[in-house]
């Protein structure tokens, strides 16, 4: 596709037309994936320190002075995922019910997963040759994902002037020389901006998901270089949504300069914005893959996490850290299943729907279709024969077992509604009520 810049119109709508999908589809994958992957949380033996995030381990390795920046980029001699298979992650997040994958174009580290032109720290440039960008986004559109890119904009460990963690954050010697605004500035117009221009025209991501989220960010990322950032992307392509991990905390609009809002991690608002959001989530504890790392979430878990924003109008993005093969791990694919499994005959619950003015109830979450007319009772605990009583529910014409199409006995109270479970219910996961009103 021939990318033509369009001029930015003055006082052009500050809400993006173009992110009704994103809201629609309510769940993606997240993708944390590199030559951070090869070491997967472990240095010579000796496991990371300060925290779980294995895609640290530049900084976190050999803790707490972490690993010097010439033999940590020497992984580049041995990546080589060669069971990377596009479409095999694909079809699994599909077959989860999602309808997006974005992955870690370029983390902190720097190393790129395309054949940029702008850095010749990229994929091409190790034994496994192969653009796993070009990849992931053609196994997409084939399958009619969206295509999406996380793009760290403010850290980078490898540019003389990219960002580096704040040495208050490791509580050790401040091992790292301030950079000045001259260098960051050398690394924002040489790397940056290029790089995003080149995802933009090579693979035409569905939305940009950029990263900081300490307030010192903003001495770096100013409004002048958002606003030079976004409007980059507006002129090569109006389609594409910016989060405002972008920064936004720094920016005289807020949330109003970007398109949807990402939560920070793992955090799970209590109630819902009058934007598009999503929160983004580990499976376990790390983003990347961390060997040592075992305390994965139980599919009903991570359904929860899912159907709880659902219920205020978010979106879930779910993150997998492929082995350093390039499969995913056997514990990832397992939780997708199980959570398929339930999306088979349960997601029209979250997918398509708004947030509920019927709020979080005892017994679990309530979703709203989109327009209205249809409310889904989410059972988190469901009993065979239970009476499940929802606060402020009017109106009901007849509710159902979604799965099975059984109607269900309905008492009308005045600010409520009960609904008798059937007698013969086995559910051992999320069981949801369809409550036509
Ligand atoms: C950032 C990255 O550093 C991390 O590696 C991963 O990519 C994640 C999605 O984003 O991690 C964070 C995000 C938020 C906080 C700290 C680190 N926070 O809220 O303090």
């Amino acid at each position: 596709m021939e990318i033509q810049e369009v001029p930015v119109s003055a006082g052009q709508s500050k809400a993006n037309p173009h992110a009704a999908w994103f809201t629609q589809q309510r769940f993606g994958m997240f993708v944390h994936f590199g030559i951070n992957s090869i070491p997967a949380g472990v240095w010579k033996g000796v496991p990371m320190g300060r925290n779980w995030y294995a895609e640290w381990i530049q900084m976190q390795g050999n803790w707490p002075k972490g690993i010097p920046a010439a033999e940590y980029q020497a992984l580049t001699k041995q990546f080589n995922p060669v069971k990377f298979d596009a479409d095999a992650w694909v079809r699994e997040a599909k077959n989860a019910g999602m309808g997006s994958i974005c992955i870690t174009s370029k983390h902190h580290d720097g190393f790129a997963l395309w054949p940029s032109k702008v850095s010749a720290y990229n994929v091409m440039n190790t034994p496994f040759k192969r653009d796993i960008l070009g990849e992931l986004s053609n196994a997409c559109a084939k399958h009619g994902m969206k295509f999406a890119c996380y793009y760290s904009h403010w850290l980078d460990w490898e540019h003389p002037g990219g960002g580096l963690p704040h040495p208050d954050e490791f509580k050790s010697e401040p091992r790292h020389p301030k950079r000045t605004q001259e260098q960051f500035e050398k690394y924002w117009q040489e790397k940056c901006l290029p790089q995003v221009r080149e995802l933009i025209e090579n693979y035409h991501p569905a939305f940009l998901w950029f990263d900081t989220w300490a307030a010192n960010s903003s001495e770096w990322i100013t409004e002048a270089r958002m606003d030079e950032l976004i409007g980059l992307i507006r002129r090569l392509d109006p389609t594409c949504l910016i989060n405002s991990r972008l920064g936004t905390w720094g920016h005289s609009k807020g949330y109003a300069a970007v398109d949807f809002i990402s939560m920070m991690d793992n955090h799970f608002p209590e109630k819902g914005f009058d934007q598009p959001w999503e929160t983004s989530g580990t499976m376990n504890r790390s983003w990347a893959c961390h060997q040592l790392d075992h305390e994965w979430h139980t599919a009903k878990e991570i359904l929860t996490f899912l159907i709880k924003n659902a219920s205020r109008g978010g979106n879930y993005q779910l993150n997998v850290g492929p082995l350093p093969t390039g499969e995913l791990p056997v514990q990832a694919i397992r939780r997708l299943r199980e959570i398929g499994a339930w999306w088979l005959v349960n997601g029209e619950a979250v997918r398509g729907t708004e947030a509920s003015d019927l709020q979080a109830q005892k017994w679990g979450f309530v979703t709203k279709k989109k327009g209205g007319g249809m409310y889904y009772l989410h059972v988190l605990e469901p009993r065979a024969g239970a009476e499940i009583v929802v606060r402020g529910l009017r109106g009901v014409k007849q509710a159902r077992v979604l799965e099975t199409g059984q109607a269900l006995d309905v008492l009308a109270g005045n600010e409520h509604a009960a609904i008798t479970l059937p007698a013969e219910l086995r559910e051992n996961n999320i069981a949801v009520v369809a409550v036509e009103v």
